[in-house]
């Protein structure tokens, strides 16, 4: 029997400042309406996808800045997609930020999760590597606040069992971590799905503006091929609210191949067949981890965070 999941990646283009959430989720229903058209089993959305991408302002008031959070999950805006997941039988993966009341303690995350046909959440993932800056910083042409406005993830990179595989999550800056993809190749991943929202302006280091592109790609086809995956990664795309954001939305197979990407920066579904058992030609050969992996030699990974002085 083969394993052959059909995976939409739901690119959305720009959601302006004063889009309600309502507005964004309309347009993901119509893009699982245009999924159940070309028979998707899952389809995947961005990163932060209900709102315009709120760390790029400073806002000194927490309120201003909690109100691109939510407090509930499915929320009375947000329903019509768990609703459209069952009504159509279509999977999907959703990024959001997550506000959660621990005692006093108010906890936000960047957040996945997976939703299966049945409109239930079998996953959850909070976004480990946030990437930016904690404190306003005006020379920039826009702001890049997640380390203010979210903690690190606390549940580790997991995969759940879904879709007749082993599928994990990831968001964005995460994809560019080669840690990622081994952590979860190591936990048996066959389908992993992520969001981004990459500006193509990179303050810091203006002068790889234009290898955005390049290396969104180069960096998710690597970790597919070492990890014998397959990728589905999912832009918010599009000038938004003055930012340019890179689309290229793209399935990549377990060889490193990319069979669907996007070519436009609006909404737009791209459809790919994956056969999960593709990931077998690598996972059992030329990246047969049991066989071929040396940890004994790996142990500085995780001993240390920064680099060791050479002595
Ligand atoms: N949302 C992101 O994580 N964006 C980062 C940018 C800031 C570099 C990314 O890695 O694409």
């Amino acid at each position: 029997m083969t394993r052959i999941v059909t995976v939409g990646a739901a690119q959305l283009g720009p959601i302006a400042r004063n889009e309600t959430r309502s507005q964004a989720v309309r347009r993901m229903v119509d893009l699982m309406r245009q999924a159940k058209a070309k028979s998707c089993d899952v389809v995947v959305f961005p990163e932060l996808a209900l709102t315009t991408f709120f760390p790029r302002w400073f806002m000194s008031d927490q309120a201003e800045v909690d109100a691109y959070f939510e407090r509930e999950m499915p929320g009375p805006e947000t329903r019509p997609l768990f609703e459209a997941a069952v009504d159509l039988g279509i999977g999907f993966y959703l990024g959001y930020a997550e506000l959660v009341e621990e005692g006093e303690r108010t906890r936000r995350f960047n957040t996945s999760i997976i939703v299966d046909k049945a409109g239930k959440i079998v996953g959850k993932y909070r976004k480990i590597h946030l990437p930016g800056h904690h404190e306003h910083e005006p020379w920039r042409a826009f702001q890049h606040l997640e380390k203010r406005y979210f903690e690190p993830g606390d549940l580790g990179f997991g995969v759940w069992r879904a879709f007749g595989g082993i599928v994990g999550m990831a968001l964005c800056n995460d994809r560019r971590w080669p840690e990622t993809y081994r952590v979860l190749g190591l936990k048996g991943v066959e389908l992993m799905m992520l969001g981004y929202n990459t500006p193509l302006h990179y303050p810091p280091v203006p002068e790889h503006d234009h290898l955005q592109a390049f290396h969104n790609h180069i960096v998710m086809q690597a970790g597919a091929y070492q990890n014998g995956t397959w990728i589905v990664a999912v832009a918010k795309a599009g000038r938004e609210e003055g930012c340019d954001l890179l689309g290229q939305s793209c399935i990549i197979a377990p060889t490193g191949e990319i069979v669907a990407m996007c070519s436009t920066i609006g909404d737009e579904l791209i459809v790919a067949d994956c056969d999960l058992d593709r990931c077998k030609e690598i996972k059992d050969n030329v990246f047969r981890f049991d066989y071929y992996r040396q940890p004994e030699h790996y142990r500085l990974i995780v001993e240390t965070k920064g680099v060791v002085p050479c002595p």
